[in-house]
């Protein structure tokens, strides 16, 4: 079978398996690798080590896929929509309410329900050279800059928020990659269509957007909400707002979100309750209706008490006076970081109504 034709043999597999885009990427020195190196040196990585993780050859395995996998020679990449028909984070108006990212509302993880979809594609690939071809399959966790490729592979633009931007779908997509010890006619990238629009850079809370396409992960709302362990610095509490999980406000705010099409995937239809969840029964989550409510959800990832942190922070952040009796009770939590964060939290309403 000739190159072509695997590629568009692929295209079909990924799009029968529910991924709306897909394409090839070539493994070059892409322009946008080189700014990583620089990005883990000024410390915007906070405490993800993984990001610094070098190769045999001592190189940033993320920097470089040619050293890190020396037998690849095309990054097949696919995207999904995960976008639901519900409203916004930033429509959000009811003070007792806070924001799960919308990532992470569905029935399964998205890395398993995007993983089985792409060892489809990956089995049509090795099914047309059954003999001597290597593979790799990743969601999220695999040491590739995954937006670099994207863009190389036609599935979007990388925006000024650093997210990968589709034309047509916008920018709620997850994406999945397969690295092939074969070399495959490559997609055209796709040209940046952001313009003089700084929408994001301006409305994230914490000033996160360093500069356009860069993001200080320390300052990001889904870092300090979702990996940041212990307490969240107290000089960007504030700026969390009512996030409890992960952020979408530089997502939401993007032209190119206006109009987003809604997914036809099952598993990202999400679970009861978790699109703008109740703050104080997500502070007072049990251990047992904590692992019943997330079971293979990607939500468990904060553990129980780091999302009970985060709310407790969203209710310090909601001016609702109401929340201060069961601030006041947390503030005896046995959860050191919890309690801190209630002693924080009550402080906060309590200065407010006394202005
Ligand atoms: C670590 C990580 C995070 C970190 C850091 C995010 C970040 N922007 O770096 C945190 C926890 C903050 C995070 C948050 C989110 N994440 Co995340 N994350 C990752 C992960 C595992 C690695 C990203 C990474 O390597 N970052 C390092 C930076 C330097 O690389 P980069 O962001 O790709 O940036 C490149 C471009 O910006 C580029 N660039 C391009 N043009 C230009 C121009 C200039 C001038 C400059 C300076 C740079 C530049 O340079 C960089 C490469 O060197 C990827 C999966 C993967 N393996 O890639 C998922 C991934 C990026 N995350 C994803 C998602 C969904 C999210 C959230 C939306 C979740 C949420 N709602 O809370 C947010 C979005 C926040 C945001 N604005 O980026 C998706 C993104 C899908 C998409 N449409 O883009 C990914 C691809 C996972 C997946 N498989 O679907 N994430
Ligand atoms: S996800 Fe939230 S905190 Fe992070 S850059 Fe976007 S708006 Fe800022
Ligand atoms: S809000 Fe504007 S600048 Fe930011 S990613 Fe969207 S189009 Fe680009």
């Amino acid at each position: 079978m000739n190159p072509s034709d695997i590629v568009n043999l692929i295209k079909d597999a990924a799009h029968e398996s529910g991924f709306e885009l897909a394409g090839v990427s070539p493994i070059r020195d892409f322009p946008e690798l080189e700014y990583f190196p620089q990005w883990v040196i000024d410390g915007y990585a906070g405490e993800m080590k993984y990001m610094e993780a070098t190769n045999d050859t001592g190189e940033l395995k993320r920097r470089s896929v040619k050293s890190t996998f020396p037998w690849a020679q095309s990054v097949v990449l696919c995207a999904i929509n995960y976008n639901t028909a519900y409203p916004y984070s930033i429509e959000n108006q009811d003070l007792k309410k806070g924001w799960i990212a919308r990532y992470s509302w569905g029935q399964q993880d998205y890395h398993d329900a995007v993983m089985r979809r792409l060892r489809v594609v990956e089995s049509r690939l090795r099914e047309c050279i059954p003999d001597e071809l290597t593979t790799r399959c990743y969601v999220d966790t695999g040491p590739i800059l995954e937006r670099v490729y994207a863009k190389y592979a036609g599935i979007g633009w990388v925006g000024k928020n650093t997210c990968i931007l589709n034309q047509e779908l916008g920018s709620w997509l997850f994406l999945g990659v397969i690295l092939a010890s074969l070399e495959l006619p490559p997609d055209d990238p796709v040209p940046d269509r952001c313009g003089s629009c700084t929408r994001c850079i301006e409305a994230c809370p914490t000033d996160a957007l360093v500069e356009p396409y860069k993001l200080d992960a320390n300052r990001c709302i889904s870092y300090l909400t979702i990996e940041k362990k212990g307490g969240i610095p107290a000089a960007l509490r504030e700026g969390v707002g009512r996030n409890v999980f992960g952020c979408d406000i530089c997502q939401d705010v993007c032209p190119w979100n206006r109009e987003a099409p809604a997914t036809r995937a099952a598993e990202f239809q999400p679970r009861e309750g978790l699109v703008n969840p109740d703050l104080e029964w997500l502070a007072e989550i049990t251990a047992q209706e904590f692992q019943e409510k997330f079971r293979g959800s990607a939500i468990k990832r904060a553990k129980r008490n780091g999302v009970r942190r985060n709310a407790i922070t969203a209710m310090g952040n909601s001016r609702n006076q109401s929340f201060v009796p069961a601030l006041e009770r947390l503030t005896n939590d046995e959860d050191p970081v919890v309690a801190e964060a209630a002693v924080w939290a009550a402080n906060k309403l309590t200065e407010i109504s006394d202005k």
